[in-house]
């Protein structure tokens, strides 16, 4: 019998439905899709390793999908912020997928690093031991929330793999440039590539991921492919899609959202329900897939979204006020 102690953000179990639900299903469909019946599931998690990336995932249990309810996964895969293909929710999943490419890919991990290297995303996911799933909740600055089970793997483990100089303090992730393929690049609604950063000390914290899917099967073009940040602690805007760099540098980088108005986006990003956005509150968050449309679902705003314990000490003696 396996006995494990609980981690702190696990939920009662009363807060569960869907967790064996989407997994059986979605694992039927995808081995629909990949051609494999019933009888290939005992060969799928081994020979798919190589070929796809690692999936399907083995849940991680410290991130158990049954202590938080997924949000159905329509809603994560069609309600979207990824201004490379519009500002609208609704436009990444159709501009995303007008042949953007993103496979192959490359990515490069450089900067005050023993170990600089740039490699193909597939030989990263091998190199870092494969993929594991998690599930987390998502909170946008704008006020909503969604929880989703991500597939990856820890950033710590890519962290260790560049094998970071003393002089490092902070991680630099830079998203693709391709304005041929991106709308909002050719457009220019924002400065591209869109830059975010992380202290090292959050970079290793056992909750930053590196997600390559969602809903144990690889990562749709709209939700980031084919690997993206996730600190569920942050607010999403954190979370940079489709990375293609990671530096690790002294001096802490300048955020994309800060640089376009440093008066409403900070570095720190912390999900903070007692400071609020100077255009609105950030007390409650609406819930995506829940209520109607004339009655959203609300919920109160948790500090640090629910992951205090994991991430608190990070940030002692800091004014969160100031440090937004
Ligand atoms: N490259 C890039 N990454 C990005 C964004 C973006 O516009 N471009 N939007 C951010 C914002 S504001 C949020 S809330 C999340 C949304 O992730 P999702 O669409 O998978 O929910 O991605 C973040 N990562
Ligand atoms: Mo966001």
């Amino acid at each position: 019998m396996l006995i494990r102690t609980k981690k702190d953000w696990e939920l009662p179990e009363s807060a569960v439905t869907s967790e064996s639900a989407y997994r059986t299903h979605n694992r039927r469909d995808f081995l629909k899709a990949i051609g494999l019946g019933a009888a290939g599931a005992a060969l799928a998690s081994r020979d798919l390793l190589a070929a796809t990336g690692g999936f399907p995932a083995k849940a991680n249990p410290d991130f158990p999908a049954s202590a938080l309810k997924p949000t159905a996964e329509e809603f994560v895969t069609s309600y979207n912020n990824f201004y490379e293909f519009g500002t609208g929710k609704e436009q990444p999943k159709d501009l995303a997928n007008r042949g953007w490419k993103t496979d192959p890919w490359t990515v490069e991990l450089t900067g005050l690093v023993n170990k600089p290297v740039k490699l193909d995303v597939n030989d990263l996911i091998k190199q870092a031991g494969g993929i594991e799933e998690r599930v987390y909740r998502h909170r946008c600055v704008e006020a909503w929330s969604m929880v989703v089970p991500w597939d990856g793997f820890a950033l710590a483990k890519l962290v260790a793999l560049a094998d970071p100089k003393p002089e490092a303090k902070y991680l630099k992730f830079t998203s693709f440039l391709d304005p041929k393929s991106s709308p909002g690049q050719s457009s220019g609604n924002l400065d591209y590539p869109y830059v975010e950063g992380l202290r090292l000390d959050e970079a290793t914290n056992e909750l930053a991921f590196i997600a390559t899917g969602i809903y144990s099967k690889p990562m749709p073009n709209q939700n980031g492919a084919p690997l993206r940040l996730v600190t569920p602690w942050k607010y999403g805007f954190k979370g940079i899609k489709s990375i293609v760099k990671i530096e690790f540098v002294a001096a802490m980088p300048t955020n994309t959202w800060k640089a376009m108005q440093s008066s409403e986006y900070g570095f720190y990003a912390n999900v903070n329900p007692k400071v609020d956005h100077p255009r609105w509150s950030q007390a409650s968050e609406r819930v995506i897939g829940e209520g109607s449309t004339f009655i959203p679902k609300r919920q109160p705003t948790l500090m640090f979204n629910g992951y205090e314990k994991q991430v608190a000490a990070l940030y002692k003696g800091m004014d969160l006020a100031r440090n937004y």
